[in-house]
């Protein structure tokens, strides 16, 4: 029998029932007796297994590491992942707990993490995929980078405490090293992980590899996911990683947790709407999205300089970087700032649409259009804005230079 304080090893229904059953806190959270609990694997991510329990009083959802990535078991890999996702919940849960799950348990020797189970949520992917659009999802999947990235950074706390906070995700570096390889390498070169059906994709993907602008943005891009640890990303913020009833919404997956640009999280989020717009085949559709992308701005910038302001009010001023300039120039530091977080949103959401179309892990979203020739009219109409967002002709500073190369490709559909 697998007990928590047993060796590792992957557990399977049975095995998720007795753990549960060894932990007083949870098995009373689930309520009856083991026998009642109804148990059952959700796996749906490329790492883990997740399984869900419920009992008459309520429902866990469990998550273990294997030591290999779960859709492909020759790729080996360690299995600390769940122990930064549960370091990811604790760290921001108490700044975000309307917008994400709390941390009930985390086993590190099984490599389990234990969270409340979400009935009646749909994975935003999934619920897009169907024409269910819920735009609010957009303002509060803002709100949560807003206040998930701000508590966190050294805006809002002595640097000592930023500082080892980084000295613990800097760790992180299997998931780190995916995302370096698989989002902002592998696509700009040729790689056995690289894939894609579609040979007239294949044009594109010759000019993204030699072009000198896309070949140095992309770099560059690199290099400010490694070198510019401004806040706690969640790291993996696609449309599969947020779970909504179109009212309540709440991300999970953080196991990418790591100290990086404010953008990442931001462009991840935006790239993988601009996917789904490009996969939708209506005009009213896609004017929703254009909607759910200024709505996640607005609501992100809002938050995040609210949350800047209130800081300056507060006592303790030793997080107040432009607190001794007058105000208009404290406004221009603030509105750079800002800029600046735009900018890399633009980039890493043009390398997420390039490495979901052509990279290892793709996402489904295309998948809905049946018709060969519109998949392939809108695959490459996707790509060419994702090039044209690295190449900047004419530079990206604000959103709306953005949403005119964005109404730009639109055309094309
Ligand atoms: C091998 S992991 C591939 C992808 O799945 C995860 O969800 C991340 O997006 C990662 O890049
Ligand atoms: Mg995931």
């Amino acid at each position: 029998m697998t007990t928590h304080s047993s060796p590792y090893s992957t557990l399977d229904l049975e095995g998720v029932r007795t753990f549960l059953t060894s932990l007083p806190a949870i098995a009373a959270r689930l309520g009856g007796t083991p026998d009642e609990w109804r148990v059952w694997e959700v796996s749906d991510g490329n790492l883990n297994m997740v399984f869900v329990a419920e009992g008459p009083e309520g429902g866990v959802c469990l998550k273990q590491a294997l030591p290999h990535v779960r859709v492909d078991p020759a790729w080996k890999m360690p299995l600390d992942r769940t122990f930064f996702e549960a370091a990811y919940l604790r760290a921001v849960f108490p700044h975000v707990p309307d917008l994400t799950t709390e941390c009930l348990h985390f086993d590190p020797e099984q490599f389990i993490l234990i969270v409340p189970s979400l009935s009646g949520h749909t994975v935003m992917r999934t619920a897009m995929m169907a024409g269910h659009y819920h735009p609010a999802v957009a303002a509060q999947v803002g709100d949560f980078v807003a206040r998930s990235t701000f508590a966190t950074s050294l805006l809002a706390e002595p640097f000592e405490r930023v500082m080892d906070r980084r000295i613990c995700f800097a760790r992180n570096q299997t998931l780190t090293r995916i995302t370096v390889d698989l989002v902002l390498t592998d696509p700009y070169h040729d790689h056995p992980r690289n894939h894609w059906a579609d040979p007239q994709l294949t044009p594109i993907v010759a000019a993204l590899r030699t072009s000198p602008a896309v070949q140095a943005r992309i770099d560059s891009l690199r290099l400010r996911f490694l070198c510019t640890p401004q806040a706690l990303l969640h790291g993996d913020l696609h449309t599969g990683s947020i779970m909504t009833t179109g009212t309540d919404t709440r991300i999970i997956d953080g196991e990418f947790a790591t100290y990086g640009p404010i953008g990442f999280d931001a462009g991840l989020f935006i790239g993988n709407l601009i996917l789904n717009l490009f996969a939708t085949p209506d005009r009213a559709g896609q004017a929703v999205h254009l909607d759910m992308i200024q709505t996640f701005w607005t609501s992100f910038k809002t938050r995040f300089l609210a949350l800047w302001q209130e800081r300056e009010w507060a006592e303790d001023r030793s997080t107040l970087y432009y607190a001794t300039t007058d105000k208009s120039t404290q406004n221009f530091e603030k509105s750079l700032f800002i800029q600046n977080v735009f900018q890399d949103i633009a980039g890493f959401c043009a390398a997420e649409i390039i490495r979901r179309s052509i990279g290892y892990a793709h996402v489904a979203d295309f998948s809905v259009l049946t018709d060969q020739s519109t998949r392939t009219t809108r695959q490459k109409a996707a790509l060419l804005f994702a090039k044209d967002c690295l190449e900047q002709k004419k530079p990206l500073k604000s959103l709306a230079d953005f949403l005119e190369l964005l109404y730009l490709h639109m055309s094309a559909l």
